[in-house]
């Protein structure tokens, strides 16, 4: 421990020297020290209170969420001119994902400018009106900080491209090949090779490292001038008044310096990069120690990470008191599949699994923080359609799912349509998708042998572009998102029904149980329960039955989830009191019988 202790302080001591680091962690590659980020555990039960703790967060993707100025993309007008909506839902933290410039080959997760905001979405101006507008309405805004790469536009790669041996070369991986060999045989997270010719040397020996598209270089976090650079970003938004940053792919800024590879996991000799991040993971410990006491601790700013694969050693890292993270989203049901990177390959998750996988994830983060608990966000399809039974992809099953979703421990995300239900939506062909990774996978599926037709069902189930379609406003055209001939992304083909309008007044409606389970969540009589009572697993009595407690200082709530085709019964406390139920629940002599794909929340 202290040995890990030093190690942390001297990784983050502004006096190294970049060559120091390099040769730190190269020794620590060599001998595996992966106990180094088992440092500052947390020693005692007691949670410090912090700002955002028993808030409601929501997730927004700005190109699809409102377009103000009918070019079809959504924009920070559009975002403004739905605060009220937001407000009017309970949420407090908004996420955008990236508005920064950028060339949007990954859809602004490649970004060319990390200080300006892309024109399609407005200017600065635009942005520092959404911030005010949104405070008065006491909505924080949390950014998207994507720092494990840049865009193949950003002036420092072109730098780097113009001479390799310049300042700014440092802050990518430029290598030679090995034995004629590429550096090393990853795979990139949108297929091919993570190595790439150094664009206009292409008649050389040099390669620079790309995790996920080759329009996305990876940033050199072992070059200590370069993580400087970053901080000193993120400290130009925190003191704007952003209120903290979604943390986007972080584990993978851990890398073997040796660049060994790693034996083959696929017929093309490569294997997933994200092993190797897998295998790293505790060494991007240091850096985030180092990012959080220069950057987040002194802004009291709160950093929700993207962090796959966490174990229950590290976790009080991540989350404790004393972790780099505020919080970080709970994967657990994601993982998964995660394990199969290729859509073709994928295994159905169905309810049951996805409560096992959750279910731990709340266990394991019980005595040490919060996870985000999701259902979606812009990287899956809907999880009304991907994790329920078939005869539970409804308005019905959306709103069980949103009781789980809401009341377990945590700070809930609602990615932008979940609060009316949205399920995926239908493509007719290849031509209609537009992500870079779907692309790829139709690609990857029909050099595995699918047909046409297969590899297209296959992206309707699996395709991150399910939650990228535009948010559904009302009946009129384009679903009141945008006034543009052609939207960016096909619109849901339920639109006409399937609306934010056809709900709100309704008090049956998949928005307004949100509303319901988010003003419980925060009403002055549970609001410290679901803040910070503990979780407990219960009895699931049928395979598809997602039931959990929440208990603080003798109080205690159910809430039970029934996504079976036929009513199940649950036995309570005789003076039990029903505090909400998506459908008509009975309570009889300490037995609760919930309907078919029904939710009910009982105070024992
Ligand atoms: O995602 C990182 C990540 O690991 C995911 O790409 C995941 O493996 C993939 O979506 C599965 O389909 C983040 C962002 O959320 C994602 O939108 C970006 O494409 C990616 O980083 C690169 O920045």
């Amino acid at each position: 421990m202290a040995q890990d202790l030093w190690l942390s302080s001297i990784l983050s001591s502004q006096q190294l020297s970049p060559l120091c680091t390099y040769i730190v962690i190269a020794l620590l590659n060599i001998f595996g020290l992966e106990s180094l980020s088992l440092s500052k555990q947390k020693e005692d039960s007691s949670m410090e209170k912090k700002w955002w703790h028993g808030k409601v967060a929501y997730q927004i993707y700005p190109k699809s969420f409102c377009d103000s100025n009918g070019d079809g993309v959504g924009d920070i007008q559009g975002i403004i001119s739905k605060l009220d909506y937001l407000k009017d839902l309970g949420v407090e933290i908004v996420w955008l994902s990236p508005c920064f410039k950028s060339p949007f080959v990954d859809q602004g997760y490649d970004i060319s400018d990390y200080q300006d905001i892309d024109p399609i979405f407005g200017t600065m101006e635009d942005f520092d009106e959404l911030l005010a507008k949104a405070k008065e309405r006491g909505i924080s805004i949390i950014l998207d900080l994507v720092i494990n790469h840049c865009s193949s536009e950003h002036e420092w790669f072109k730098k780097a491209c113009a001479d390799p041996n310049c300042e700014e070369a440092k802050y990518f991986f430029i290598k030679k090949s090995k034995d004629g060999k590429l550096p090393d045989n990853l795979r990139s997270y949108f297929g091919g090779s993570v190595w790439e010719k150094l664009p206009g040397h292409e008649d050389e020996d040099l390669y620079y490292l790309h995790y996920f598209a080759k329009q996305q270089p990876d940033l050199n976090w072992y070059y200590e001038p370069l993580r400087e650079k970053l901080f000193d970003m993120i400290n130009f938004w925190l003191d704007k008044g952003v209120a903290g940053f979604r943390v986007d792919a972080i584990m993978n800024i851990a890398k073997d310096l040796s660049f060994p590879g790693l034996p083959a996991d696929g017929a093309d000799g490569m294997c997933s990069a994200n092993k190797m991040t897998a295998k790293l993971s505790d060494q991007a410990a240091t850096f985030l120690y180092e990012m959080n006491d220069k950057t987040f601790k002194p802004h009291d700013g709160l950093s929700v990470a993207e962090a796959f694969g966490v174990n229950q050693e590290s976790l009080a890292n991540y989350i404790g008191d004393n972790g780099f993270f505020s919080t970080i989203f709970d994967f657990s049901a994601r993982e998964l599949n995660e394990k199969y990177p290729a859509y073709y390959r994928y295994r159905p998750v169905t309810i049951d699994k996805w409560r096992e996988a959750v279910f731990a994830a709340q266990n394991r983060a019980n005595p040490i923080g919060f996870l985000c608990p999701i259902i979606e966000n812009h990287d899956e399809p809907r999880g009304v359609s991907y994790y329920l039974p078939t005869h539970a992809r409804t308005p019905d099953g959306a709103k069980a799912f949103a009781a789980v979703n809401v009341l377990l421990r945590g700070m809930p995300f609602i990615y932008q349509g979940q609060e009316i239900g949205m399920t995926n939506t239908k493509f007719n062909s290849i031509y209609e998708f537009d992500d870079l990774n779907a692309k790829d996978n139709y690609k990857v599926a029909l050099e595995a042998g699918l047909t046409e037709t297969q590899a297209l069902d296959i992206l309707n189930i699996e395709s991150r572009d399910h939650a990228r379609t535009p948010m559904l406003w009302d009946d009129s055209k384009n679903a009141g998102f945008s006034s543009a001939a052609v939207t960016w992304l096909k619109v849901h083909q339920d639109y006409h029904k399937l609306n934010v309008a056809a709900q709100k007044d309704d008090p049956n409606s998949v928005l307004s149980f949100y509303k319901q389970l988010i003003a419980l969540r925060k009403s002055p009589e549970y609001k410290e329960l679901f803040t910070y009572g503990d979780f407990q697993a219960l009895d699931p009595v049928a395979d598809y039955v997602v039931p959990f407690a929440r208990v603080l200082d003798g109080k205690t709530v159910y809430v039970i989830a029934n996504f079976e085709d036929s009513p199940v019964s649950y036995g309570v406390n005789a003076d039990s009191k029903i505090l909400l139920s998506s459908k008509e629940v009975q309570l009889q002599d300490g037995t609760l019988t919930i309907p078919a794909v029904a939710c009910v929340v009982v105070a024992l």
